[in-house]
């Protein structure tokens, strides 16, 4: 969602040249030893650690004269493509020279509550001006991600509304890739500012069927909230859209050549939004959602990402020309979310051609078998109290908003059981619902079986349930939450802790 006409102006303005400029092209600082810190407890900092990673405010060029400021990893945007080895442990140091105190998560991984990054699971916190070194074994293999999590609530410059956001990938103790290479893509909106009600797109999701007990509920509350004479709850829209932390037409093209084979590892890494991505003239070859492999490979139109989900596919290159993959919205794309593909030896203008509506079924990329049974199932409803909070909506699990004050754990786990996740959407919003430290399969998407997909982000439909299953095998406190930055801020949280 764009917020801003002008900044819209000025986009089209910057878009008429197309000078490729380097002055902050990434840069790689990886493996350097981090320098002492009189907070690092467990540290031998004798012996450097494998990888460093240096939380700081830094200018970031999304164009040219399109230079903004915001919290970055290595002063870069994305931070670092971090490539680790299945079962190979690693040590981390992590400096923050903000002056807040920083939690990095290393979503999708298996890791122990200490260093999983969620103060609410009992991660310490890395703090302001101080450092902190880790040290975990990278599991599951895969496409992974790692971010900021702390709370931003008001502030548009804290939380994943900044630029922390990184890559990670895991390589597998063997390779099945078939293609001719890989590109990391980072999808991010910056210049955030809130709104009163957003326009996001919501009807993608397919089966569109909704169950009207939650639709009745959830338009109840949201009436009854109006007729009080309450405004709609504030939503964020953006003022610029990046691929790599470049606005389209403003970042290298990615150079292909007829008949290669391209895996994109793409991650939505906004804050708040949902992102589609469609590429005129191509189809993408999907063979692995959030890192996971799916049953088997599958042709799609275009792609829908809910927030922090990541899609793995291969493109073959067909159809020479300049093209721009951009967003199917065209206000977004307008604003930068693209990039250009460009085959060897074409010139011109890139193109855009908008795709006929393409729909997003989770089931699809499932297995024909049935999923195992759970052990039990745990229901859970998510409701909206609008614009409760100081005029941000409130969020509740099962009717408890989590806070500080209100931390206790939910649901009660044991290990080795498998869990059923019954999640019921009492709120028009599309929820992308995170569960750490562990993944899950899907079950049962909106009224529709499924199996052999495995994930740690689903976007929940409005009005919609969907049922996930997970085996209880990693214990400690484990944060449940939506990854909507300001779902999660306002209440949309919930610990499992095993018994
Ligand atoms: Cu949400």
């Amino acid at each position: 969602m764009a917020s801003d006409p002008l900044s819209r102006r000025n986009f089209l303005k910057a878009a008429g040249s197309m000078a490729g400029c380097s002055l902050l092209s990434p840069v790689r600082v990886l493996g350097q030893s981090g320098s002492p810190s009189p907070q690092s407890v467990v540290a031998d900092t004798a012996t450097p650690a494998d990888y460093t990673l240096t939380i700081a405010v830094k200018l970031v060029e999304l164009a040219p004269n399109r230079i903004i400021s915001t919290t970055t990893y290595n002063g870069q945007f994305p931070g670092p493509l971090l490539r680790f080895k299945e079962g190979q442990r690693v040590t981390i140091d992590i400096h923050n020279q903000t002056d807040r105190p920083e939690q990095l998560h290393w979503h999708g991984q298996f890791v122990s509550t200490d260093v999983d990054g969620a103060a609410e699971e009992g991660t310490p916190f890395i703090p302001a001006h101080g450092s902190r070194r880790i040290s975990f074994v990278p599991q599951p293999s895969g496409y992974r991600f790692y971010h900021t999590h702390v709370r931003a609530k008001a502030d548009l410059g804290a939380g994943q509304y900044s630029g922390l956001v990184g890559p990670v990938y895991i390589e597998p103790k063997e390779n099945p890739g078939n293609y001719d290479r890989e590109v990391f893509l980072t999808l991010k909106e910056f210049e955030p500012t809130f709104s009163r009600g957003g326009d996001m797109a919501m009807d993608f999701l397919s089966p569109a069927t909704v169950e009207k007990d939650l639709k009745d509920t959830g338009e109840h509350a949201m009436q009854a909230s109006l007729a009080k004479g309450a405004p709609h709850g504030f939503e964020v829209g953006y003022g610029s859209f990046t691929i790599n932390g470049r606005m389209l037409g403003h970042g290298e093209p990615i150079r292909v050549k007829r008949g290669e084979r391209v895996l994109f590892h793409i991650l939505n890494g906004s804050a708040t939004e949902i992102r589609s991505l469609a590429l005129p003239g191509h189809t993408f070859t999907i063979v692995a959602l959030d890192g996971n492999k799916i049953p088997r490979p599958m042709r799609v139109p275009g792609l829908w990402l809910g927030t922090a989900e990541r899609v793995s596919a291969i493109v073959e290159m067909n159809h020479p020309g300049r093209w721009i993959m951009g967003d199917v919205a065209d206000d977004d794309r307008h604003h930068g979310m693209g990039i250009v593909i460009e085959y060897a030896g074409e010139k011109g203008k890139p193109q855009w051609v908008t795709p006929k509506p393409f729909h997003w079924n989770y089931a699809h990329f499932g297995g024909t078998t049935a999923a195992a049974e759970p052990d039990q199932i745990l229901e859970m409803t998510f409701a909206k109290q609008n614009a409760a909070q100081d005029g941000f909506n409130l969020w509740t699990i099962n009717d408890v908003a989590f806070s500080e004050e209100h931390m206790q754990p939910m649901f009660h786990l044991e290990k080795g059981k498998r869990y059923r996740l019954r999640m019921k959407n009492a709120s028009d919003d599309i929820h992308p619902i995170h569960l750490h430290r562990h993944s899950f399969e899907l079950t049962q998407v909106a009224g529709q079986r499924t199996s052999g997909v495995t994930k740690d982000v689903v976007m929940v439909g409005g009005y919609q349930s969907v049922d996930v299953d997970f085996t209880a095998d990693n214990p400690g406190l484990t944060l449940f939450h939506c990854h909507q930055q300001l779902h999660m801020d306002f209440g949309f949280m919930a610990l499992f802790d095993y018994i």
